[in-house]
């Protein structure tokens, strides 16, 4: 019988103080970390920080396809109205499409790229499977932000996943720059768990992937991790790749540049960290926000296949 004990209580009535991670942040041994593309620098780096970024880890020219299929999408009436797509204020602009994986073959082959499979592996240490992918538009002008948040304390309260083993691969579409709210991050916070106050309600994503007020650590707790460890925006081209801990507090800014930010999101979880029932006590979310049908260990594509 799988132990089911809530380590990371979340989504209390009262505040609780945030506590050290209890989870390792590299779980490779010392056998696999010498096994995987990453340097050792690398992984001491995304152990100290939560993330690592690689400008043009993919060419700007192999980008044009995945971009093109985006703006596909965002021409499509009957996508913008199927349940993995999310809306900004105004319903006419997309800000995400989830699952981008199921609906594309090209977007799948790529979650399957050696490159990131091999590296994703060495620090989760395990198979892994896609929990969630999505691609966040924030179109110019238009775009909103996300709030500052912890993605594990998501998915642990609403989908049940156990530890920390899980991380998020993000692949810059359009140029991140400065200007267009490029994702920030807050360098050691995944060190820590922010239990957050508000009970979550039933079908709290038809809100929260718009704006999320549940879920959002207390401003003390943010000015603490601020102050320590200050935040970081990676910027970089088109094919860039930022990949953060699942429990590293990032956010971003709204778009008030006329340049879209758009970035893709992979989500691996170990397959040794599957999902329970969610421990916020909800039904679980739809299969579109967290794999639960499929979690077989991803085979890497052939590297002349991938786009
Ligand atoms: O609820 C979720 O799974 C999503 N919410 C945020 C703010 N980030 C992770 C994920 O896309
Ligand atoms: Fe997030």
């Amino acid at each position: 019988m799988r132990d089911t004990q809530d380590l990371f209580p979340t989504r209390l009535e009262r505040k609780l103080d945030m506590f050290e991670r209890i989870d390792p942040v590299v779980h490779s041994d010392d056998e696999q970390r010498v096994d995987g593309p990453l340097s050792q620098k690398e992984l001491d780096e995304f152990e100290v920080k939560g993330f690592l970024s690689f400008e043009n880890f993919f060419d700007r020219e192999e980008m044009q396809a995945f971009i093109q299929e985006l703006r596909e999408y965002e021409d499509d009436e009957d996508l913008k109205l199927s349940e993995g797509a999310v809306l900004e204020p105004g319903k006419q602009e997309i800000r995400s499409i989830f699952g981008i994986h199921s609906i594309s073959d090209r977007f799948s082959r790529l979650t399957r790229d050696p490159r990131l499979l091999a590296m994703v592996q060495q620090i989760l240490g395990s198979d892994v499977y896609i929990h969630q992918s999505r691609i966040n538009y924030k179109p110019g002008f238009k775009g909103k932000g996300f709030n500052w948040h912890s993605d594990f304390e998501t998915w642990h309260s609403e989908d049940g996943m156990p530890r920390m083993r899980s991380l998020s691969c993000s692949i810059i579409l359009t140029d991140n720059g400065e200007f267009n709210g490029p994702l920030m991050l807050i360098p050691g916070s995944h060190k820590y768990f922010i239990p957050c106050v508000g009970r979550t309600p039933e079908d709290n994503y038809k809100e929260s992937l718009k704006s999320q007020e549940i879920g959002v650590p207390d401003a003390a707790s943010l000015k603490s991790m601020m102050m320590k460890n200050g935040i970081e925006a990676p910027k970089g081209d088109s094919g860039s790749l930022v990949m953060f801990e699942c429990n590293t507090l990032h956010g971003s800014n709204i778009n008030m540049s006329c340049w879209p930010r758009s970035n893709l999101f992979f989500v691996y979880n170990s397959v040794e960290n599957t999902l329970h029932d969610p421990y916020c006590g909800n039904k679980p979310r739809p299969e579109f926000l967290a794999a639960r049908k499929d979690w077989d260990p991803l085979k890497p594509v052939d590297a002349n296949k991938r786009s």
